[in-house]
């Protein structure tokens, strides 16, 4: 989620553009029929068929070399260990637009408007995405499957038209969404925030918002929920009551958590931590911090954590440093999986192309036993400049490819034991009775001192951590 916010915002610039141009750039000649008041026919993706598994050998870009769901690595199908999800907000409202250009990408199912009858065409195209994909979950904000309104009432109404007909193609297609949330951050209301605002009415009105998300979710059999606060920071301390916000944002956590079971909704409430971007300063900033956010408030045992790898660099720590900061608290609840780019210093939101570090996330996720009810959504983009429907395929393709080969290298590395061996080996020392009696806590330091002068000056073995990458290396 996030940078989203900026495609909206290109929306309303793309409206511009096609009255400036005075012709909807969407409808090509040969389209004409389909775009206009008459509703869409047919295909939305014809001539790609659903994409198979053809092995590391294919040459063809739309089939998958590594991702083979049905096929078991440690006693799990592949299409378990992943879950994947596709995000509907970068691949079905992702313009191309940035903050200094228009947008470049013009689906030839797109009018142009952000009208009900787009909205319901847009949910249909999901829906062929996801079942030629191969996938079997889906991701969304309220406001980008359906229209805002000039009221509440309205923007409610809109969503229950949309979420009816996502209702129906769920139905017909088994498919299912992995989670749902609220979007708080582009309109203006929410310009200091929601749940942290400095006005009570926006908090009321966040409330009210996240409300309708929960119920729309819960009714789209929905397995998590998630929570991202890209306005829930400040730009200044100096006209900021931290510790007021903080506790502000305590409360409307626990009022979302009673709403969640008065409404019977089972799903996983998740948080996705991310330092900055929009806000200079998010309190969400990483999973340490929400960790400690959550335990000081009593929420522990409510909130599980959504992480983003984009995120995780961002805040200074690898996506593995998240994950394995998330899986040892007991948090690990869904992974976005993207990536950022390493000579550049924001929320690209890419798709994971490197096996390596797949193959560190994978290893985190074996470790927890998987990541179910939570999965992978692909909370990734096209770059700007890749403009053809079949990029949009191409890129879930390389993405799921690249998890599998990072879920195929650490189940080698694991069944290998050598890296688990060097690990055991280098904390070794501690498997000793003292060792124990330190980990049991019954080693005070007047016992300590006396075995350190018992033993004099302690031997200190190698870390062998250039032997842990080569152990790594010969995985992948
Ligand atoms: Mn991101």
């Amino acid at each position: 989620m996030k940078a989203w916010g900026i495609f909206l915002l290109l929306l309303c610039l793309q409206a511009i553009t096609y009255a400036v141009i005075g012709e909807s750039q969407t409808c090509p000649a040969e389209n004409v029929g389909k775009c206009d008041d008459s509703d869409w026919e047919g295909e939305f993706f014809p001539g790609i068929n659903k994409i198979k598994y053809e092995g590391p050998s294919s040459k063809n870009p739309l089939s998958f070399k590594w991702y083979n769901a049905e096929e078991e690595i440690l006693g799990k199908k592949m299409k378990d260990w992943f879950r994947f999800s596709v995000a509907f907000w970068h691949t079905f409202r992702g313009t191309g637009a940035d903050p200094f250009g228009a947008p470049t990408k013009y689906w030839p199912w797109e009018d142009g408007t952000n009208s009900l009858k787009m909205a319901k065409r847009r949910m249909r195209a999901n829906f062929e995405f996801i079942n030629k994909l191969g996938v079997d979950w889906w991701c969304f904000h309220d406001r980008d499957i359906a229209p805002d309104g000039e009221t509440l009432e309205e923007a409610n109404a809109n969503l229950d038209e949309v979420v009816a007909l996502a209702k129906e193609l769920q139905m017909q297609s088994k498919k299912k969404v992995l989670w749902g949330t609220a979007q708080l951050f582009m309109h203006p209301r929410y310009m200091h925030g929601a749940a942290t605002s400095s006005e009570l009415g926006v908090y009321a009105y966040a409330a009210a918002q996240v409300k309708k998300a929960l119920e729309v979710t819960h009714y789209l059999e929905g397995e998590n929920y998630v929570f991202w606060g890209g306005r829930e920071g400040y730009q200044s301390l100096l006209n900021t009551d931290m510790e007021r916000e903080l506790n502000h944002l305590a409360r409307f956590f626990e009022a979302a958590v009673a709403y969640k079971k008065k409404i019977g909704f089972n799903g996983t409430l998740l948080i996705e931590p991310k330092p900055q971007e929009p806000t200079k300063h998010q309190y969400d900033w990483d999973a340490a911090t929400t960790a400690n956010f959550l335990r000081k408030y009593g929420l522990i045992g409510e909130f599980k954590l959504n992480i983003e790898c984009n995120h995780a660099t961002l805040s200074g720590h690898s996506c593995h440093h998240e994950l394995e900061t998330a899986r040892i608290n007991g948090l690990l609840g869904n992974i976005d999986a993207n990536t950022g780019d390493p000579q550049v210093g924001w929320d690209t939101d890419q798709f994971l192309v490197d096996i390596q570090e797949a193959t560190m996330i994978m290893l985190s996720v074996i470790k927890n036993g998987g990541i179910a009810p939570g999965g992978f959504n692909f909370d990734a983009k096209l770059r700007r400049e890749s403009t053809d429907v079949d990029d949009l395929f191409i890129a879930h393709i390389i993405g799921m490819d690249t998890m599998a080969r990072g879920l195929r290298n650490a189940a080698t590395l694991i069944e290998d034991g050598t890296l688990a061996e060097l690990v055991r080996k280098r904390y070794q020392s501690f498997d000793t009775e003292i060792g124990a009696q330190i980990e049991a806590g019954k080693a005070d330091f007047d016992f300590l001192e006396k075995k350190a002068k018992e033993w004099g000056e302690p031997k200190v073995a190698s870390a062998k951590q250039e032997l842990a990458e080569m152990i790594l290396q010969s995985a992948l």
